[in-house]
């Protein structure tokens, strides 16, 4: 197996460009650092800002199906390398190499997605009310796009962002988690090798890259240079950047927390189900933000369904995820599981029965933080489950009536992703209807996590509002134009005002 450093190498990384102090990069899995990195200072930060301004000023004026064609070098790079970016995602953020690997997928796909929009990136023609007149709507660029990504997608979260705005016209300047700074690397180095592939009308400068801590993040969020800030993370994270951007009124995407659900229902196919639970509870550790925590199962599926997922949980191959056979990789870090572990001790003391949530020592990775997930049972939705966290950690708790379980996918603060297994057509309408799931994401028969990106990413209430990825999720990285065209040779009044001069 290949270190994080020969990985970089392989895919052409100039490391010496980034090595200096300030923030070590390394591996969860080991729970060792690899590499010391130089960390930008403001000075730095406001200089890549100013570059991929300029860069901006040229590029908005590249013809869009131009501007794909550097996306589609870029989604070749990826496939040239998927295996080598794969591997590294899963050693800086400890996911399993099928996921590390899927990751990559995801940015290929989006980079498909992202040249053929380069050459949809329609407006409407809209009927005037008055003679020999034209009204349209045009799309431009918006400017610099900062986009800020968290340790769990390393790589795709940005693809998703980069690639719709660098098709629409615009510059992106990217604050990865300061946990994931080696891949980003990786994928910048790849990008610039495209932009190198792609000619002189991809300027310099056009996508800037910052490493760093929270600080630098809030550098970014507040340069006036920069109209948008795309951010996914955490709702603590996105509150601030929300506030920060509205005080100079820049335009926020935002992809916060999650607390994601699920209704199994009697008419339920109960294996489908079972597959379901695990992947989306367990898979990246539970560390997506569309990983399900809520489980709500119909109590008279309840002894058919529950006491099978005890046995699988318990027989889950915990270890290492580079090793083929591994479901469940580490936390990010200690900071993890120490949450981990006192909310379960919370749910102990609200007399929960739980299963699992363990420290699991892993041969040649001790100081990594893997742990058994953890299943918690309840008699009803507590306050502690309003809550997100970032582990393997599903609540169960069992209901009667659907409009109930309806109820309680609704009551938390998040309301990113939800899903109901059901074979009942009344019951997966009433779910997706207006009165049912209130959430960005709402599945009949698929787990919460694992979106394909044509479809918008994101959701509503603390969740952010924002949406990413697919369907028209590229308008938020343009701006509108409304033009009305006079062909005429008079200059009537909208309205029939009459105002004579
Ligand atoms: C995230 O956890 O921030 O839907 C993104 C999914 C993935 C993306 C998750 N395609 O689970």
């Amino acid at each position: 197996m290949q270190t994080q450093e020969q990985l970089l190498e392989a895919l052409g990384v100039d490391l010496q460009r980034y090595c200096g102090e300030g923030l070590q990069a390394g591996s969860p899995i080991t729970g060792m650092y690899a590499l010391s990195l130089r960390a930008d200072n403001v000075t730095v930060i406001a200089e890549k800002i100013g570059m991929a301004d300029a860069a901006f000023r040229h590029w908005r004026n590249v013809p869009a199906p131009r501007r794909g064609e550097l996306i589609r070098l870029f989604g070749e790079g990826l496939r040239t390398h998927k295996q080598t970016l794969g591997e590294l995602v899963t050693l800086e953020a400890g996911k399993i190499l099928q996921e590390g690997l899927g990751e990559v997928q995801e940015m290929i796909d989006i980079c498909d997605f992202a040249l053929g929009l380069s050459r949809q990136l329609y407006g409407l023609t809209i009927a005037s009310e008055r003679p020999g007149h034209r009204m349209m709507e045009t799309w431009h660029p918006l400017g610099v796009v900062g986009v800020i990504s968290a340790f769990n997608f390393p790589v795709a979260v940005w693809a998703w962002n980069a690639a719709l705005a660098i098709v629409c016209g615009n510059s992106v300047v990217w604050k990865p988690s300061e946990k994931t700074p080696l891949t980003a690397i990786a994928v910048h180095t790849l990008f610039e090798q495209a932009c190198a592939q792609f000619g002189s009308d991809a300027p310099a400068g056009l996508a800037q890259l910052i490493i760093g801590g929270s600080a630098s993040g809030a550098a970014l969020v507040d340069d006036r240079r920069v109209p948008l800030i795309s951010a996914t993370g955490s709702t603590r994270m996105g509150r601030a950047v929300a506030q920060a951007c509205a005080h100079r009124f820049a335009r926020t995407i935002l992809e916060l927390g999650g607390n994601n659900a699920m209704i199994v229902t009697p008419s339920a196919d109960l294996d489908m189900a079972l597959r379901a639970i695990v992947f989306s509870a367990v898979g990246t550790a539970g560390q997506r933000c569309t990983s399900l925590r809520r489980l709500f199962v119909h109590e008279s599926v309840y002894e058919a369904l529950v006491p099978r997922l005890k046995h699988v949980y318990a027989t889950l191959p915990v270890a290492n995820p580079l090793e083929p056979g591994t479901l469940v990789g580490p936390l990010i870090d200690g900071a993890a599981y120490e949450t981990m572990q006192a909310v379960l001790q919370q749910a102990a003391s609200a007399d929960a029965m739980i299963t699992g949530g363990a420290r699991v020592t892993v041969a040649g990775c001790e100081q990594g933080y893997f742990v058994q997930p953890a299943l918690v049972e309840l008699a009803a939705q507590t306050q502690l489950m309003h809550q997100e966290t970032f582990a393997p950690l599903l609540y169960i708790v069992p209901y009667e009536k659907l409009a109930d379980a309806i109820a309680m996918n609704n009551a938390v603060p998040q309301g990113l992703s939800s899903s109901i297994f059901t074979t009942d057509l009344r019951e997966a309408e009433a779910f997706i209807a207006a009165s049912g799931s209130d959430c960005g994401i709402a599945n009949v028969n698929i787990g919460p996590s694992g979106a394909e990106i044509g479809g918008a990413f994101g959701g509503e209430k603390e969740t952010g509002g924002g949406r990413e990825s697919g369907s028209d999720a590229w308008k938020g990285y343009m701006r509108r134009a409304t033009n009305t065209v006079n062909y005429s040779d008079a200059l009537p009044l909208a309205q029939g005002i009459s105002f004579e001069v």
